[in-house]
């Protein structure tokens, strides 16, 4: 028995960070033993210049090397998150692969050579994405904006690109249009209460 891996996932100022301190204080609440990571994560080395990327939208970096930089990030936890599924930890990552494969190919960069320096990374039990119809919804949320990437037009090839992990078995949209802090909580507990209590198998990997 292992504990439960789960990613919230969403385009800019979509509610994420909201909900997942939600979910974790939840957890806590029905006493789990839980752990929230957010991707990026700023401050190791390669966070510290993913930051100053995003912060100064005139920092120049090919996109290939973002890319392989933000995986890398993910790397660095890699042996942190099973030691932390393994002693029974839930772990809720805010931001996880999917991200990196969707902003990049909203570039332009292609699917399968965005995907492949995470092969091998957990793979989440559940993943929930908090997805827009109506793009205003997000895009005029306080703070949109301030960093790179928080731009209409490249939120909406973002969204886009998200899409294509439809087809993956953890992944549940979540319509989050309209509605309140509390609804959407609530829609993410009824898919993660079910795993709660822990899964059978092995760590997946991508
Ligand atoms: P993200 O982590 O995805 O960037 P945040 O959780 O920081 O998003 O939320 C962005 C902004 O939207 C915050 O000001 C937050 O208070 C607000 N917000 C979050 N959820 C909702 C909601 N369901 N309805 C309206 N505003 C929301
Ligand atoms: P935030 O989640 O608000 O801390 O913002 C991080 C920003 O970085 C956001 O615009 C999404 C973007 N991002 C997250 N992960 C990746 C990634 O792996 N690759 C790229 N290119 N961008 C990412
Ligand atoms: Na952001
Ligand atoms: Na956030």
């Amino acid at each position: 028995m292992r504990a439960p891996l789960i990613a919230i996932e969403g385009l800019d100022r979509s509610g994420k960070s909201t909900q997942t301190l939600k979910l974790v204080r939840r957890l806590q609440d029905s006493n789990r033993s839980v752990k929230l990571l957010k991707f990026p994560e700023r401050t190791t080395a390669i966070g510290k210049l993913i930051d100053q990327y995003l912060k100064d939208k005139k920092y120049k970096l090919s996109d290939e090397s973002v890319h392989l930089l933000f995986s890398a990030n993910r790397w660095e936890l890699q042996d942190k998150i099973i030691d932390l599924l393994t002693n029974q930890y839930i772990v809720v990552v805010d931001r996880y692969v999917y991200s990196g494969v969707a902003y990049s190919g909203a570039k332009g960069l292609k699917f399968q050579w965005c995907l492949n320096p995470d092969l091998g990374m957990p793979k989440p039990d559940v993943t929930i994405f908090l997805k827009f119809n109506d793009m205003l919804q997000v895009t005029t949320r306080s703070g949109f904006g301030e960093e790179r990437y928080e731009e209409s037009e490249f939120q909406k090839k973002v969204c886009a690109q998200f899409k294509k992990f439809e087809g993956f078995s953890e992944w549940h949209n979540i319509n989050v249009d309209n509605k309140s802090i509390e609804e959407v909580h609530d829609e993410i507990w009824n898919l993660v209460e079910p795993v709660i209590n822990g899964i059978n198998n092995d760590i997946q990997t991508f």
